[in-house]
């Protein structure tokens, strides 16, 4: 009892944090799941943060998904970028703006975080073709938040090279009028038909280092717990120091967000719209 009561309670600190439970029920196995956490910080100063969670067990790959800040309800284009091939890519940043006009377009972006690997749809093919099927992916609700959870089978070069992949969230407003539209930032480069807009990353994370589901949760009582909503990982803190030493990288991500979001808006101040 005096265990859970304590893990609750650190949960509730960390409400951000997703882990994974893992081999409750049974020993150490090829089959046990792998767990690999990604905390989502935001591009083109668009203030969008989230966590996913990636599980691999054999060849199948569970994509958790939960961010805030997108455009509300307008579809997010989104997928694993990087290379399956020893390449080093990594997330972005506005350096990486190298027109200097402002936006880091998907063009630019791609330099850092390399081509898609997979399209992360709701529905039908996930491969490199579909990374602009809006249609086919998920929309952020009226609140500007997105929930998605998906299981696909992958190649053997994925699961190898799990841990050189980044998810990547696109879709921006840069007018702020809660749409997609050519007036907040022209079209884009990857399809005239598209707005800038839509298909401008919003968002980047990479792999963490641990393995989340290599860490032993063995006793740990999974019965009774606080209900998830369907598309959450069953959250699980794996120790009280992990926890301290995640919220502490929080805040410090907020802290820089929060700086960053001054600077824009000082940058923009008084400016026409
Ligand atoms: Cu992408």
């Amino acid at each position: 009892m005096i265990t859970r009561t304590g893990r609750r309670l650190a949960l509730t600190a960390v409400p951000a944090v997703l882990a994974l439970a893992v081999g409750v029920s049974s020993p150490a196995s090829a089959e046990e799941p792998e767990g690999f956490q990604i905390n989502l910080e935001q591009l083109n100063d668009s203030g969008s943060k989230g966590t996913a969670m990636l599980s691999l067990r054999g060849k199948e790959l569970t994509v958790w998904i939960k961010s805030e800040g997108m455009v509300p309800g307008q579809p997010s284009a989104q997928h694993l970028h990087g290379s399956t091939e020893g390449h080093d890519f990594h997330c972005p940043d506005a350096n990486d703006d190298t027109n200097r006009d402002g936006i880091l377009n998907n063009t630019e972006a791609t330099v850092d975080y390399g081509d898609i690997n997979i399209s992360l749809t709701v529905s039908g093919d996930t491969g490199a073709d579909s990374g602009l099927a809006v249609d086919r992916m998920p929309k952020a609700d009226a609140e500007g938040k997105v929930s998605y959870k998906r299981t696909l089978t992958v190649s053997q070069d994925v699961v190898d090279h799990i841990k050189d992949l980044h998810i990547v969230q696109h879709g921006i407003d840069r007018n702020d009028n809660d749409k997609y539209d050519v007036e907040g930032a022209g079209k884009s480069e990857l399809d005239p038909k598209l707005p800038q807009e839509a298909t401008a990353p919003t968002n980047c994370g990479m792999v963490e280092g641990a393995a989340v589901g290599s860490i032993p949760v063995g006793g740990v009582e999974t019965g009774g717990g606080p209900a998830e909503d369907a598309g959450t990982p069953r959250a699980l803190m794996v120790g009280a120091g992990g926890g301290v030493l995640l919220a502490a990288a929080g805040s410090l991500a907020i802290a820089r967000r929060r700086n960053a979001l001054v600077a824009t808006r000082t940058r923009n101040g008084g400016g026409a719209a």
